[in-house]
């Protein structure tokens, strides 16, 4: 019987302390046993018994024409509800959520969906429909417990007096008392997880260039046109109305009351691309849910090709034109998305429904600014591709092309191609779409040899090369541990926190068999990668820094939690002085807004104990550095160290990296289209509660709705700043003040399974590490670090 990661958590602080350090990798199975789960036993799921899917090619509904004469696919695509065989055959089927064709007579029912596939400049229309109802019209409530706490799409609030829609807003528990649904019997005092229709917001991660009415903006979702919506609550988010007549002008359709219709310019340059969900505080549980899916963007020209070096003629990668899959043989090209799932024995899938599955809290909101559902990071301990536990793929002894996303919510992955004998691997291309060079995996000068770490949201495009490698049987597998830490040299693998050695260690099966025929596609060493032009130099720049909010338990000897994380706008420039932090929030007016056709610098500082996957919409950026920091908030000194050596996979073009503790990636990207997008963080959780903030290029535009707290209030001044606040929204006040705080409180064990598990690690070496690079650091740099010195650590 393993132990549960809330039995763990019952024990003695002695205990927790036991279970920060196992997660080094000491004791494989005391980790598996730290990873929350449901009632099914990951180690007992059988693994590569399953054959790997890959999404076919979803059938377009017609070709229409842009008002520019243009023709654009059409797609209707339905979110629906349905089981699929995610466990292996004879395990029950699990419900999952995921896109249908609505025009395909026969179309594929399946998460991932079938795959868009479009060339680069051809746009794509696609009107989005919520069908979470079942056979009835009647809605189907969320698979998970929704936390009504956070700043969430919420539809249950009817408009004010004035009809100005009052959904999206963080809602006042003053004076009531958290109880679990199950104990749930009366809104008198007490108040529970929202059970009501399910609001969505489509994204398409990656999209450039695109209107602010085709990105899937966090607050103009739908809910499903049920029958039985209860009277009152709003059908859509406050944006949606503006933004649907934007679409409306832009398409000429009208959008159904349960659609959002997206345009999709396809300015990239070609990668793949990750449609998933956006709704506000909704994120971690409809992705967590099911329906995702792949999004290619082809070459349209020869420059956006690779050259092979030897003939000079366009190289030729495996699964294009030149090289066709044999028929009953797996396609060449792999794309792969993995995640990590949780499971019960009935086959439905697993997530927290309380806050005690992450830790010891039992005291919420409004008593404390503790949500009582939300957890700031979750990890699943089984891995699916593609749909499937644990699956293999039959390859033949040839080049294939892998496009891996890590579509985990708050899991990092590292793939390891170390037990695949013979393998050559290289990476070609990221999020951004092709490298300006090739990196072999294998390198000698690699410090993460043979293998790829990958954060939430990012995706590797890799040549697999098993010309050499003997048939026979080899486990993909995975070295990362729920979340990466840096190590003294930057992303260093072998020095992170292990996963467990047989589940979330393994990834997949690639059975090699002998080749069939010459392979006609090129080496990865002979690509010779397209050019990237440079951007131009930055008009301006923006700081932003990733921080969490801690705070105690009132409870006697319970140490610090993660209330909430958040944004923060850097007020100042720290190769100048002293700079001034001002926390913002979903709900603050807009603060980060670029002017059209502006170059800008954004600058992200992590001084949080975990990293962050930093996402920015509507643009890819180019990383133009990286460097070490330190920040002391009592001087407000932000000493900028040590510049490090980017990652292969994060040159080129960019929309999520990942900024870790001690860090500060500097950003720059032209925002050349005008209207509302976000900036976030990637692990979903952190997205869902506060880690994410507006940006809008250009002026507001007519309609807009705006932010929440300017259209309730304009009445507070905080901070000496033009912000407006609405202080009626009790929650965000009682974090913003405790933003404002120092945080002095002590950490100890059960802190640091809080912030991830191996935290009390990761900030014992960020601290070395801060003091070793950053010479022109504070001489107080260590008491100025936002979280004090490890007290109580076996460290
Ligand atoms: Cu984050």
């Amino acid at each position: 019987m393993p132990i549960t990661r809330r039995g763990m958590l019952s024990m003695s602080a002695a205990g927790v302390l036991t279970l920060a350090y196992a997660r080094v990798g000491r004791a494989p199975e005391a980790v598996a046993a730290t990873i929350p789960g449901g009632t099914l036993d990951a180690r007992s799921i059988q693994q590569f018994v399953t054959r790997l899917v890959v999404p076919p090619v979803m059938a377009r509904n017609r070709v229409e024409t842009t008002a520019e004469g243009q023709p654009v696919d059409f797609y209707e695509l339905h979110i629906r509800q349905f089981n699929q065989q995610m466990l292996p055959a004879g395990n029950p089927k699990t419900p999952v959520w995921g896109y249908v064709s609505a025009t395909d007579p026969n179309p594929l029912v399946h998460t991932p969906a079938a795959t868009i596939e479009t060339p680069r400049d051809r746009p794509v229309r696609v009107l989005w429909r919520n069908k979470l109802v079942d056979e009835k019209r009647r809605y189907l409530p969320h698979m998970f417990a929704v936390d009504p706490t956070l700043h969430w799409a919420n539809p249950e609030q009817p408009p004010d007096a004035a009809g100005r829609p009052m959904t999206d807003r963080m809602p006042s528990f003053a004076g009531q008392r958290y109880v679990p649904r199950d104990r749930y019997t009366s809104a008198e005092g007490t108040y529970t997880a929202y059970t009501g229709p399910v609001p969505i917001s489509v994204h398409l991660h990656g999209a450039m260039g695109l209107g602010d009415e085709s990105d899937g903006y966090p607050e103009s979702w739908v809910l499903p046109d049920a029958s039985d919506i209860p009277d009152g609550y709003a059908r859509h988010g406050r944006w949606w109305q503006h933004l649907s007549a934007k679409a409306t002008a832009l398409t000429g359709h009208t959008v159904p009351i349960d659609g959002q219709l997206a345009q999709y310019p396809n300015k990239n340059r070609p990668t793949a691309l990750w449609i998933h969900d956006h709704a506000l505080g909704l994120t971690r549980l409809n992705v967590m849910a099911g329906y995702t899916g792949f999004y290619m963007i082809r070459p349209a020209k020869d420059s956006d090709q690779p050259l092979d070096s030897a003939t000079g003629r366009p190289a030729v990668l495996p699964g294009t034109g030149a090289d066709p899959t044999r028929a009953g043989e797996l396609p060449h090209e792999l794309p792969l998305a993995i995640q990590d799932r949780s499971f019960n024995q009935d086959g439905t899938l697993f997530y927290p429904d309380s806050r005690r599955h992450f830790d010891a809290s039992d005291t919420f909101l409004p008593a404390s600014g503790i949500a009582p559902i939300w957890v700031p990071e979750f990890w699943g301990n089984a891995i699916v591709v593609n749909g499937r536990t644990w699956p293999y793929a039959d390859l033949r002894a040839r080049r294939y092309r892998l496009i891996a996303l890590n579509a985990c919510n708050s899991r990092s992955l590292s793939l390891d191609f170390r037990k695949v004998p013979r393998v050559q691997v290289h990476l070609i291309g990221n999020d951004g779409g092709l490298l300006p060079q090739v990196a072999d995996l294998f390198a000698s000068k690699n410090p993460n040899w043979g293998q790829l770490p990958l954060g939430p949201g990012e995706r590797a495009d890799l040549i697999l090369d098993l010309t050499d490698t003997p048939p026979g049987r080899y486990v993909l597998g995975n070295t990362a541990g729920e979340i990466l830490f840096p190590g003294t040299e930057g992303w260093l693998i072998d020095q992170q926190p292990k996963p467990h050695e047989t589940t979330t260690g393994r990834v997949m099966e690639l059975r090699v068999g002998p080749a069939l025929g010459s392979d006609p596609t090129t080496p990865a060493r002979r690509l010779r990668m397209p050019a990237i032009p440079d951007l131009p130099a930055a008009d301006s720049t923006v700081r932003i820094a990733l921080d969490m909010t801690h705070q105690r338990e009132p409870a006697e000897g319970v140490p610090t939690q993660v209330s909430t994380t958040y944004l923060s706008q850097i007020v100042g420039d720290p190769r100048k002085g002293p700079v001034k932090v001002v926390p913002k929030m979903w709900s603050d007016p807009v603060w980060f807004n670029p002017q059209v056709g502006e170059t800008v610098d954004v600058e992200v500082y992590n001084w949080s104990v975990v990293p962050h996957p930093v996402h920015l919409h509507e643009v890819s950026y180019q990383v133009v550095s990286r460097s070490a920091i330190s920040y002391d908030d009592e001087t407000g000194d932000l000493a900028i160290g040590q510049s490090r050596p980017l990652e292969p996979i994060q040159t080129g073009r960019k929309e999520t990296i990942m900024v870790f503790p001690g860090e500060m990636a500097q950003l720059r990207a032209t925002f050349n289209h005008p209207g509302q997008f976000v900036i976030h963080c990637h692990l979903l959780e952190h997205e869902d509660n506060e880690m994410m903030v507006p940006f809008r290029v250009g002026p507001a535009e007519d309609g807009a709705p705006g932010s929440v707290a300017h259209e309730v209030s304009d009445m507070t001044m905080m901070d000496g700043t033009e912000q407006v606040y609405d202080l009626t929204i009790d929650r965000a006040d009682s974090v913003r003040q405790m933003m404002n705080q120092p945080i002095t409180l002590a950490i100890g064990g059960a802190a640091a399974a809080a912030a991830g598990g191996g935290a009390v690690l990761a900030r014992h070496r960020r601290q070395q590490r801060v003091q070793k690079d950053t010479p022109t650091a504070p001489s107080s740099a260590q008491e100025g670090l936002r979280e004090p010195p490890v007290q109580g650590s076996n460290r």
